[in-house]
């Protein structure tokens, strides 16, 4: 039988074992043996499929083995959309869809659609990462989804099948896919394009079927979603910043105990800390990749991306109104400070 000095060490010993990794003796006793469904559109090798595996080991280290994530890719069970409600109706734990889809629930995620919002990864991250991004995030628990943090999906780039696109006019008339997305179909459109909504699943067989002839989408999207076997031209565009909202089902969150909700909310951050990295450090590279896999790559000239801003002015005085003039005034107020800083 261990006498207490005994036991005293024993303690000292688990605990200078565990804190290192972080490991469960940091986070009190209070975790329960969890399966956490995580389920994404994306491939396993986009930064967003890599940033999904690392947060299951760092959940899995936390929680010292008791809490399992189980990942699902490339929409192995359902599009953003099927998985938002999944997670509404306890029947998955987590998701990572863009916020674009989110505007059928909440309107005011629009606001982060709005084009040619943002100059930099810096401003998006001190936008996100502050009080804005927070704020926005507390508008979730009212339809059943809590929001952890943003990862990045990234600026996205215009590509198609049809021709080079240089000039704001050479998009007249090309048809492009766009997320299910009020304020994306109407600056398509506002562009000249034919905007066509559709499931992020259904677009890589619709490209290659020439049912659409583009889509837009950031760099690594472009590259794990192996588009360029089906486009052509890609058009360096940056028109709009599209994030990831890291989604739990709030059934199942009201579930869990501070230490696991703790687990989850710091591997979240980890999370994206790894996956925004991974996302940028990755871009000049696929870029060099995407060129030499035959890919026509094209700078779009600032004259021509101020007269696509110039086009598209309508649509964000719409949407603006539509999502609410003080909430608009507080993102170009928040971004400001970021351009400042
Ligand atoms: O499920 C994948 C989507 O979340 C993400 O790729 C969204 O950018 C997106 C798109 O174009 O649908």
């Amino acid at each position: 039988m261990m006498n207490n000095s005994g036991k005293m060490w024993f303690l000292i010993g688990a605990l200078a074992l565990a804190l290192p990794f972080g490991g469960a003796a940091s986070y009190a006793a209070d975790i329960q043996e969890r399966s956490i469904k995580l389920g994404i559109g994306l491939a396993e090798d986009h930064p967003q499929g890599m940033g999904i595996k690392r947060f299951a080991e760092i959940v899995d280290k936390k929680s010292g083995g008791k809490m399992k994530v189980k990942n699902y890719f490339s929409g192995a069970i359902g599009d953003d959309v099927k998985m938002v409600s999944a997670l509404q109706g306890g029947v998955q734990e987590m998701t990572i869809p863009s916020t674009a889809p989110l505007v059928g629930m909440i309107k005011e995620f629009g606001i982060f659609d709005l084009p040619f919002l943002f100059n930099s990864e810096q401003e998006v991250d001190a936008v996100l990462d502050g009080p804005f991004g927070q704020k926005m995030l507390e508008r979730l628990p009212a339809k059943g989804l809590v929001g952890l943090c943003y990862w990045e999906n990234g600026f996205r780039q215009l590509t198609n099948s049809r021709r080079a696109v240089t000039k704001a006019d050479d998009i007249q008339g090309l048809k492009v896919r766009v997320m299910q997305n009020p304020a994306y179909l109407d600056v398509f459109n506002g562009l000249g394009a034919n905007a066509v909504p559709m499931a992020f699943t259904e677009l890589y067989t619709a490209l290659e079927t020439r049912t659409v002839d583009g889509q837009e989408n950031p760099i690594p999207t472009i590259q794990s979603s192996k588009f360029n076997e089906v486009q052509k031209y890609l058009s360096l565009t940056r028109h709009t910043y599209s994030p990831f909202a890291v989604l739990v089902s709030k059934k199942f969150w009201d579930k869990l105990s501070g230490d696991e909700k703790k687990i989850l909310q710091d591997a979240c951050i980890e999370g994206r800390d790894y996956e925004r990295k991974l996302a940028r450090d990755g871009n000049a590279r696929i870029l060099e990749e995407l060129k030499n896999s035959g890919m026509q790559v094209s700078e779009v000239p600032p004259a021509e991306l101020a007269r696509m801003r110039e086009k598209v002015k309508p649509v964000v005085e719409k949407y603006s109104k539509e999502f609410g003039e003080d909430l608009y005034k507080e993102l170009q107020a928040e971004i400001a400070k970021a351009r400042k800083s």
